[in-house]
């Protein structure tokens, strides 16, 4: 699987694309996350959508590897037995999709992502985190957001290994943005003092996409 080579645009990347361009979903409404659990413009679902680019790459834990990179002081390469070898974590969370849909109480299990910068160290420069991931989907976000201390690099989700349609063996989960924040079948965690768009985000999409303020689309429309 080439790095970083994401399968030409199918028919949801355009429709996704139009929606940014439309401003598609927008309510105008701000809320907190601490007032109303449920972001605006958005609506429950009791089952798990799959969403992605349309390519699910089979990843063996026997092959899989997970390097962090870059602006860090420890860069790391982690294998199945060495990610396992970490302290391990429980995370019951909320995700909200910017298609709309959101899912209460999923129960996550895996790696602090604040375990995994106690290891790597950031360099006071670091602000900025791309992810890299076996599909060649990539996704940017302040580091502030991936050291939040609910977001965790999932390996079993209500118990049960990730399958692979929702990013097995490890995905990121960080709840407090939109999913698409959260890379499946995570490969790199890249560690930048300048900030690099990822898929969604040179696509129309927000650099941020906190849900509560309805970070859908990015400002300018690009
Ligand atoms: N590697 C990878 N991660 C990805 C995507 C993708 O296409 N490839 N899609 C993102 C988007 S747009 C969404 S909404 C969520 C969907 O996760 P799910 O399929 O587990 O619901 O994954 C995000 N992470
Ligand atoms: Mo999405």
């Amino acid at each position: 699987m080439s790095d970083d080579a994401p399968p030409p645009p199918g028919k949801l990347v355009a429709t996704k694309r139009r929606w940014a361009d439309e401003g598609r979903f927008l309510t105008g409404r701000t809320a907190r996350p601490d007032a109303e659990r449920l972001p605006p413009g958005q609506h429950l679902v009791k089952n798990w959508p799959v969403l992605d680019l349309g390519v699910h790459p089979r990843i063996s834990p026997q092959t899989w590897t997970l390097r962090a990179y870059g602006a860090v002081q420890e860069p790391l390469t982690w294998d199945w037995a060495a990610f396992q070898a970490q302290p391990q974590h429980r995370e019951v969370s909320d995700i909200h999709c910017v298609t709309t849909w959101s899912r209460y109480d999923n129960e996550w299990e895996g790696v602090a992502t604040r375990t995994l910068l106690d290891v790597v160290h950031p360099k006071p420069e670091a602000r900025h985190v791309v992810l890299h991931s076996y599909d060649g989907y990539t996704t940017n976000l302040p580091l502030a957001d991936f050291a939040a201390e609910n977001a965790i690099l999932a390996q079993s989700w209500q118990g049960a290994p990730l399958t692979p349609e929702h990013g097995g063996p490890v995905r990121l989960i960080v709840p407090h943005l939109y999913l698409w924040k959260s890379a499946k079948w995570l490969q790199r965690i890249e560690f930048r003092a300048d900030d690099a768009p990822g898929y969604w985000e040179v696509n129309g999409y927000h650099e941020r996409g906190d849900p509560w303020s309805e970070q859908r689309y990015s400002a300018d429309g690009s």
